[in-house]
């Protein structure tokens, strides 16, 4: 993990002095059903404080205990069940970077939940990324064969395992959801709102939409920069959406603040795309553990494309300083979760 984060916490952050923020825990409960105060701290004491603030340390916790939940979430009880199950995992426990978890319980911390409240939902969504990580790589799809610097999972199993494994990654992130969340002491209609967005962040107007909206968009010229937008918001921010309005339910947040959260990690995003569509052309695949140059070689609509390099690279600020508007009403236990949204802008893979 420290490889991961080493490059995305920039030297200057690391270095900095504590400010008043860091040295005090980030357990502070948000304001919950109350109304948001204009400014518990100034945005610029916070974006100062986040740029302070040890993410590297944050994220090797945060990435330990989810590592350990994703391996113990899919067990092969049956030998009936080995292949299946050995191909779900391959996948699972490749490595990633593992923002959209942290983000979840990030959310829920930040109102006061528990780490265990959030896991088994963000368990859940990092299975529903991976499923469709697997299906994107897939030759139906974007054929590829490198995929979190190993070979993809349809190259090791077949197109017909990686298919089921996706499929049953997918179904087993709602039962997993379900399950943990009840063990967990979420109350039933937490769980259910929780399940509820998960399913909608898959389908027509999630993931599964944005990615045909995506496929539609590759055959035809002059694509718009509110259609590319509408591609990622479906296919990229939903989820990223999800993690956090997931983690702020269950840390106990009122519908308005989990509006507010939404309103960041769509930000953060559509964020997120603008600075993988600039990975793309500006980063090695080894740097990225995947296929660098691909948009490139297909000619696909991409925001450095439609806006330039540089203005991709204001786009994405640009979306990252709208993002912390949205949470910081939250003053301090908003940290970590602006300090996540500067690295998804600034990451170097
Ligand atoms: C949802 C039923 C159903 C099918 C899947 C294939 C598909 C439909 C959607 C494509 C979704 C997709 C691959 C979006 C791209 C999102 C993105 C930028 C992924 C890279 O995320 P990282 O950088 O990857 O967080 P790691 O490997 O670090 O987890």
């Amino acid at each position: 993990m420290a490889r991961v984060l080493a490059f995305a916490v920039s030297a200057a952050a690391l270095v900095a002095p504590p400010t008043q923020q860091t040295r005090r825990p980030v357990t502070a409960r948000a304001v919950v059903s109350e109304p948001i105060p204009s400014s518990v701290s100034s945005k610029d004491t916070l974006v100062a404080a986040a740029e302070a603030f040890d993410l590297q340390g944050y994220f090797a916790k945060k990435v330990q205990a989810v590592e350990k939940a994703l391996d113990a979430s899919i067990q092969c009880t049956t030998p009936e069940t080995k292949k299946i199950v050995e191909s779900m995992r391959y996948s699972l426990l490749a490595g990633g970077k593992r923002v959209r978890p942290v983000m979840t319980i990030a959310a829920c911390e930040m109102f006061g939940g528990s780490e265990a409240t959030a896991m088994p939902t963000a368990v859940a969504i990092e299975m529903i990324h991976t499923m469709s990580l697997i299906h994107d790589d897939l030759p139906a799809m974007d054929d590829d064969d490198l995929r979190r610097g190993s070979p993809t999972n349809h190259v090791v199993f077949g197109d017909d395992v990686a298919i089921l494994a996706g499929d049953a990654l997918l179904s087993t992130s709602f039962e997993h959801c379900a399950d943990g969340s009840t063990k967990a002491g979420v109350e039933p209609k937490v769980i259910v709102e929780c399940i509820r967005r998960l399913g909608e962040a898959v389908g027509a107007v999630g993931l599964a939409g944005g990615q045909v909206m995506d496929l539609e968009c590759e055959a035809k010229q002059g694509v718009t920069l509110d259609e590319l937008t509408w591609i990622h918001t479906h296919k990229t921010a939903k989820l990223l959406e999800v993690s956090v309005a997931t983690g702020a339910l269950l840390g106990g947040a009122n519908p308005r603040d989990v509006k507010q959260c939404e309103t960041f990690a769509n930000d953060i995003g559509i964020a997120f795309q603008v600075a993988d569509d600039i990975l793309d052309v500006t980063a090695t695949s080894e740097a990225l553990g995947k296929t660098a140059g691909k948009d490139l070689d297909a000619d696909k609509t991409t925001y450095p494309k439609l806006m330039g390099l540089d203005g991709a690279r204001a786009e994405a600020e640009r979306l990252y300083q709208e993002a912390i508007d949205s949470v910081v009403p939250y003053g301090e236990a908003a940290i970590p979760l602006i300090a996540i949204a500067k690295y998804i802008v600034e990451r170097k893979s």
